[in-house]
């Protein structure tokens, strides 16, 4: 059984985060081990928010692991509450470098244009440091333009997202993963595009858009977690991109039909059948 680090906050209420990766991790029948990076009693977007960062303790955690010669297949890390935690993670994956271990890095930072509340305008350039490291990072647009400290414009074009992707990797991604992307042909189908510099090729993949009427929350986080656990399954990037663009759009379509739309997070646990079911249709191909 793979096994896969998660680095990223817990918020106690919010479906997002830790809340969301650990389970959807396990669904995919893989190990799934934390670092929580901070607690919240509730994610940002919220009002009132009890924050307590964990950073002195990740250093300590690593340094245990290190001891127990604990190592993983994949680390993929989501909201780091701080710069400095930024630099830690840094640090644990150069002294911890393991031959065929998958970086991802979602660099989850901020939608619609603006990071979330509490990070400072130089925390993207930050992060920066840490996606150059990764094997995958899923950028949404606010994230790949604050990354390459570029102005956030939802009009650009096909060939100017792809040219973002394209700088992202020059600075040292492998592959990078545009999401929330809508499709050229069709108004109605969202998805992802990806460039890979390894052989310079372009993907994209979409699904259904889902009329919400209003900005869902964590949908980044289900995704990335989606994609995290089907590699961990097996799967090829373009097939794990391809379930989580098709497991968001039915976690978004289960908040739409659910009774109490909580506004804070999709129904990601309604959806979970479909995934495992997808995941066992791949094991069962194999
Ligand atoms: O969904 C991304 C996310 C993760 N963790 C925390 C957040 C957010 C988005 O607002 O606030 C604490």
């Amino acid at each position: 059984m793979k096994r896969v680090l998660t680095i990223q906050d817990i918020s106690c209420v919010g479906k997002c985060s830790l809340g969301v990766a650990l389970p959807i991790i396990s669904a995919a029948g893989a190990e799934a081990a934390v670092l929580p990076t901070a607690v919240l009693s509730v994610h940002t977007a919220f009002s009132h928010v009890y924050k307590r960062d964990l950073s002195e303790d990740m250093e300590k955690i690593f340094s245990a692991w290190q001891a127990e010669g604990l190592t993983f297949d994949s680390v993929y890390t989501g909201y780091l509450a701080s710069q400095e935690q930024i630099d830690t993670v840094i640090r644990y994956l150069d002294c911890s470098a393991e031959s065929g271990r998958l970086v991802f890095v979602d660099p989850a930072m901020g939608d619609f244009g603006r990071l979330y509340a509490g990070f400072h305008a130089s925390f993207p350039g930050e992060m920066a440091r840490l996606c150059a490291r990764a094997d995958v990072i899923v950028p949404n647009l606010t994230e790949a333009c604050a990354l390459l400290d570029m102005p956030y414009r939802e009009d650009y074009s096909w060939e100017q997202l792809l040219d973002l992707l394209r700088r992202l990797c020059a600075e040292g991604a492998r592959s990078a993963v545009l999401t929330g992307v809508f499709s050229p042909k069709n108004a109605n189908r969202l998805g992802v595009l990806k460039y890979d510099s390894r052989d310079d090729t372009v993907f994209s993949y979409f699904g259904e858009y889902i009329q919400t009427g209003q900005p869902l929350h964590g949908t980044g986080d289900v995704f990335a977690s989606a994609c995290v656990g089907a590699l961990a399954a097996g799967m090829s990037l373009e097939d794990a991109l391809s379930l989580a663009v098709d497991f968001t759009a039915h976690c978004a379509a289960a908040w739409t039909q659910a009774e109490d739309r909580r506004w804070y997070g999709v129904d990601f646990e309604t959806a979970l059948p479909y995934y495992i079911d997808r995941i066992r249709e791949y094991r069962e191909k194999i």
